[in-house]
């Protein structure tokens, strides 16, 4: 059921070693035309020579994976070469010509999936593991792909299916058996509840894998994109000592503490005639209500203003920090705030306790989403169906429904959870999934 294929499996450009990929039927011929070796073994080491049409092409190492004990479950070879562009392409070009078609964006972690080797869930891992953009992340899909998710999955599809047993049972002789509703009730109420409480964690999640978004927010001149540069360890953003320097937002990402954080630097907030200032200070606005955490920056050396009260009242209901910047020069200030900080973002004093409370604001997040398997929308989106379908049977119970309409919607949410597992799946969802990959993967 399967063709040939092959890919460059390592990053292009010059490297020390680059990896070309074969799988499927043909490899293992292949493979011993390209070397003239009289046997490759499973899974041993070949130091040999690839030659077309009887010149060396390259020195190389060879390893054969006899199906189905390979990554993606056929017959898979890997040969190492010498990473340079010309030479790696050569080799590519050679297979190809001998009887593999090129492959396409994840075609062989595809065939992994097709195979059995491993569940859909366990693929969206291995691609978060490659993207991966911070430590917390990484992690997250590492477990998710020693099956830390699909063994949740599992759990669920148990209790629903207990419960589904249960009423078909009463479906099936109902003049036998009574149906203790109530508990039925219950019981389904039950897995909502962990679910919808997996589903909380699960934004969580999502977030640290997005990267917490944190927005710089103050009246101009205060400091903030002295501080962003700070951050950031570079000069990004445009410092001067003229009020209203920052007129669009700008970005940045950093790590701290293996978490990943998105940084914003907006336009310094007040009354002003000037049109251009007025956009940015709107787009500041609307950035400040998509942040998860508001660095509200204050100017020790003009201490708490009337346009420092017109910023907090439109921060209030934001998760906030107040920061006193400027702390290096005369201090015109008494303890505002009772968790506020004090910085200089010129001289870096203070950075790490900033650092330290910012993390302290991210602990329940960094908590509850790590200690959930869920990592992509695709899986936080299926499991909202799945309570969807829940509510339904819950409602249609306590309003007295046929019974059949009950297991009805209890089974669309079984077959939501084989989605999310792949058990049950689309063309179209593995083209989704499998074409964010690199080829070769
Ligand atoms: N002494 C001292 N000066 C600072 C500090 N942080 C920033 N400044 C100075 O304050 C002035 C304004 O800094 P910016 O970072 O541009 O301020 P901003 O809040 O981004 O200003 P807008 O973009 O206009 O809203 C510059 O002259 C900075 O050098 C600090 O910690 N100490
Ligand atoms: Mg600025």
């Amino acid at each position: 059921m399967y063709d040939t294929i092959s890919a460059i499996s390592s990053p292009y450009g010059t490297g020390a070693i680059s990896v070309i990929r074969i799988d499927g039927p043909k490899s293992y011929e292949i493979i011993k035309k390209l070397t003239n070796l009289d046997e490759i073994k499973h899974r041993m080491v070949y130091s040999t020579y690839i030659y077309f049409e009887n010149e060396i092409i390259d020195q190389v190492n060879v390893v054969f994976f006899k199906s189905p004990k390979s990554y993606t479950g056929n017959d898979l070879v890997e040969i190492y070469a010498h990473g340079g562009v010309i030479v790696t392409r050569k080799i590519l070009e050679t297979v190809l010509s001998s009887g593999a078609r090129l492959a396409e964006r994840g075609e062989f972690t595809k065939r992994a999936f097709l195979n059995g080797k491993i569940s859909l869930v366990q693929a969206e891992a291995i691609y978060q593991i490659i993207e991966a953009k911070s430590e917390i992340s990484l992690k997250m899909s590492l477990q998710n792909l020693k099956g830390g998710l699909n063994e949740e999955i599992e759990y669920y599809r148990r209790e629903i299916l207990n419960i589904l047993s249960e009423i078909e049972v009463t479906v099936d002789y109902p003049d036998d058996i009574e149906i203790d509703t109530k508990n039925i009730v219950k019981e389904i109420f039950r897995i909502k509840n962990e679910i919808d409480n997996k589903v909380t964690n699960s934004k969580k999640a999502l977030m640290l894998n997005d990267g917490i978004v944190m927005t710089i927010i103050g009246k101009p001149n205060s400091g903030k994109s002295t501080l962003l540069n700070r951050l950031l360890l570079e000069d990004r953003a445009i410092v001067t000592d003229i009020p209203g320097t920052t007129r669009d937002v700008i970005k940045g990402e950093i790590d701290i503490n293996g978490v990943r954080f998105i940084i914003v630097d907006t336009a310094g907030i007040r009354e002003t005639e000037d049109i251009v200032e007025k956009i940015g200070i709107d787009r500041s606005l609307r950035e400040m209500k998509k942040a998860d955490i508001v660095l509200f920056v204050l100017d020790a050396s003009t201490g708490f203003t009337k346009e420092d009260e017109f910023i907090l009242k439109e921060i209030e209901n934001n998760n906030f920090i107040p920061i006193w910047n400027k702390c290096d020069s005369s201090l015109k200030i008494n303890k505002k705030f009772e968790d506020e900080v004090k910085i200089s973002a010129l001289t870096g004093e203070g950075l790490r306790n900033l650092e330290n409370k910012i993390m302290s604001k991210v602990k329940d997040i960094v908590k509850s989403g790590t200690s959930s398997h869920i990592t992509t929308q695709r899986q936080v989106e299926i499991l909202e169906r799945v309570n969807l379908y829940l509510e339904r049977a819950v409602k249609s119970l306590e309003e007295g429904f046929e019974l059949d309409i009950i297991s009805f919607d209890l089974r669309k949410a079984l077959e939501e959870l084989d989605t999310l597992l792949g058990k049950r799946f689309t063309d179209d969802l593995l083209d989704n999934i499998f074409s964010n990959f690199c080829v070769g993967k």
